[in-house]
């Protein structure tokens, strides 16, 4: 027990040691040059090894500041677990020297680890917070809370990931399976239009599946700065395909479940593709009927928008799983566009359809990564609620002016 708690303290005060560092967030350009040059791994061993620590603990110290009714659900403390270890893990490295290869090896495995562990981290919190409304109910306080939390939390995790995998691919066994023109998980030249045209003929298959029928596409590109030629970036291909499949499959969904009964055919989904000096655009456009602006937020919230996934009921298994409306896809998909600066809107008019927009940075120099910083700011936010209400709200009963009048 005693030696319980000397680890325990130990692995506190470690949190606290490296918490008190800010991350550093690193540029597309500086994943791409560093990954270029002759790549060193012992000099991404030693920043990985502290900056992997100091992501780490600035995330667990914001799981400790979650509702407390929050915090102890069996799933969420289960993620919590995962993440003492995977840092207990990197701490064996802190006196290790990058000198000795048997470490550098070593380190190969570990992140291999810690990122599978890490696996299942968006299901599980999506359980904890299953389990939390529940026994609780939906609470607006809470709800503000987990919206920021995990807005933080994902990014955090995205970051990681993305540290791992650049190190992995660069340096460990993967190496010779990867993509030949890419540095780790970046595509010097991603062309834009073909990752739509991948992004929707998945979600194509998908929606056949669910459907038997699925919307054409129809894809324009403006490139402002070179007219005839293809519209390319330097971004992480994955990214990209993650956000673009998502918006496919919502459209497509809004598209089929509208028309399935017209005998006109499905409109198309529309996809077009923008260069300008500073912002690569991409609208994914349906008229699939649209959503009413007081929805629209709530789409993008973790605590609305979770509900016990249907296969997991009894009876449901055969069924395939419904091709989107479930889970975090739209709120990560927009983490994911705000990592390297850009972002993601829906412009929707009820009635008609909706435009989905991703912004990315067109240049990899000003693509750095947006990272949540746990602080005084960060944690004043956990004790205060939504927004203060100091805006009017509506009476429930229309005031009857006749109501007062002296008779
Ligand atoms: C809809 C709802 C939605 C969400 C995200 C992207 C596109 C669409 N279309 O009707």
């Amino acid at each position: 027990m005693r030696l319980f708690n000397f680890l325990l303290k130990d692995v506190t005060s470690k949190i606290e040691y490296y918490s008190r560092f800010s991350p550093s967030p690193m540029s597309i350009k500086q994943f791409l040059d560093f990954g270029r040059e002759n790549a060193c791994e012992k000099t991404s061993y030693v920043f990985l090894r502290k900056e992997l620590a100091v992501r780490g603990a600035n995330t667990m110290k914001e799981i400790n500041l979650l509702p407390s009714d929050l915090r102890t659900q069996p799933s969420v403390k289960l993620v919590h677990s995962w993440y003492i270890q995977s840092f207990e893990e990197l701490l064996n490295y802190e006196h290790r020297g990058p000198e000795d290869s048997r470490t550098l090896n070593d380190f190969l495995d570990t992140l291999v680890k810690i990122r599978n562990r890490h696996n299942d981290v968006v299901p599980t919190m999506a359980q904890g917070v299953i389990e939390y409304k529940q026994k609780f109910g939906f609470d607006p306080f809470i709800s503000s809370n987990v919206q920021y939390f995990l807005d933080r939390f994902y990014t955090n995790r995205i970051s990681f990931r993305m540290l791992i995998n650049q190190h992995t691919l660069l340096f460990g066994d993967d190496r010779t399976t990867s993509h030949p023109k890419h540095i780790g998980g970046i595509d010097p030249s991603c062309n834009v239009p073909e990752v739509v045209k991948d992004a929707y003929e998945t979600a194509k298959m998908l929606c056949e599946q669910y459907y038997m029928v699925a919307p054409e596409l129809n894809i324009e590109e403006y490139n402002s700065k070179a007219p005839s030629k293809a519209i390319q970036v330097v971004y992480v291909p994955s990214h990209l395909f993650h956000m673009l499949f998502e918006l496919f499959k919502n459209s497509m969904r809004a598209i089929v479940e509208l028309h399935e009964n017209s005998s006109a055919g499905l409109p198309p989904v529309k996809a077009m593709v923008t260069l300008g000096k500073e912002d690569l655009s991409i609208k994914i456009s349906d008229r699939g009927g649209g959503v009413p602006l007081r929805k629209i937020d709530k789409l993008f919230s973790y605590m609305y928008s979770t509900a016990p996934t249907p296969s997991l009921e009894p009876g449901n298994g055969t069924q395939a799983a419904p091709l989107a409306g479930f889970g975090y896809g739209l709120p990560i998909s927009r983490l994911y566009a705000r990592y390297f600066q850009g972002d993601l809107n829906l412009y929707s008019m009820e009635g008609v359809g909706t435009d989905a927009v991703i912004y990315l940075k067109a240049l990899s120099s000003e693509s750095f990564e947006r990272l949540p910083v746990f602080n005084k700011s960060a944690w004043r936010h956990y004790q205060t609620g939504p927004e203060a209400d100091d805006w009017s709200n509506p009476s429930s009963d229309p005031r009857d002016a006749a109501k007062y009048k002296i008779k």
